[in-house]
């Protein structure tokens, strides 16, 4: 549970980040999925930054009966962002962000509803849970974060290599006005952000890999018009607090 002050902490600054909010064990246990099951069960697609870098990631939007399905439906995610978005979620889409050693490329400035508007959601009331899976530093791009620019409305998007990035003007006017945050992340940690969140990250600069599970909520309020968007916009039906432990592999 979010105490008040964190709330609080949220609304004033569009991102919120929890310490320790999943075990070692826990995120040795998604770990394991990523290195040994995310390749064979999910597709891992390529964006490009404006550099050519390659930013790997995995993107899907149904939940399965495997660990990224119990982390999906996992009460202290689904708890908070509905604590965040102050009314029930579904799930919109689920990512696991690869940003490899050496290669792994950046994340151009954006706003999530930059991408989301465009699916036909009315408001930005969605929600970015990412849990961190490896150390996350300015030397191997963690994600940086401008405290307040939730509250500037949604930006204008357009191509930035193969991503989408927002108004190079306007984000250079907020970066003047606002301050950038690097979110440093420990495994385990979580980084809540809202849709109109301004937020990038730099290349992977280290030896080490720099992998995040990003859980996105809708409100279910929210449903886009037209038939259009992502997820099964239906109530989450919560796994046990221990659900992520279940898919321990058995030791050889
Ligand atoms: O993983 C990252 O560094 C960037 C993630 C991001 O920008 C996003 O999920 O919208």
């Amino acid at each position: 549970m979010l105490d008040s002050a964190q709330l609080q902490a949220y609304d004033r600054d569009g991102y919120l980040r929890v310490r320790g909010l999943f075990s070692r064990p826990e995120v040795g246990v998604l770990l394991d999925g990523v290195e040994h099951a995310l390749a064979a069960t999910r597709r891992i697609g390529d964006m490009p930054d404006a550099a050519g870098r390659s930013s790997k990631l995995a993107l899907w939007m149904d939940v399965r009966e495997d660990v990224f399905g119990a982390a999906t439906r996992h009460p202290r995610l689904v708890g908070a962002a509905r604590q965040l978005l102050r009314e029930d979620v579904y799930h919109w889409h689920s990512k696991v962000m690869l940003k490899e050693p050496r290669v792994g490329g950046a994340w151009e400035w954006h706003q999530d509803y930059g991408y989301w508007y465009r699916d036909g959601c009315l408001y930005p009331r969605l929600v970015s849970c990412m849990l961190a899976l490896d150390p996350a530093t300015p030397a191997n791009g963690c994600l940086q974060v401008m405290p307040g620019s939730h509250l500037l409305g949604r930006i204008e998007h357009g191509r930035s290599g193969n991503q989408s990035g927002a108004d190079p003007e306007r984000v250079a006017a907020a970066q003047a006005r606002l301050q950038t945050v690097h979110a440093e992340m420990d495994p385990g940690d979580v980084l809540f952000f809202h849709a109109n969140t301004l937020h990038a990250s730099g290349p992977n600069a280290s030896d080490a890999p720099r992998r995040a599970y990003i859980c996105c909520y809708n409100a279910l309020s929210n449903r886009p018009f037209g038939g259009k968007g992502h997820g099964n916009p239906e109530p989450i039906a919560l796994v046990p607090d221990d659900a992520i432990l279940a898919f321990a592999r058995a030791e050889a």
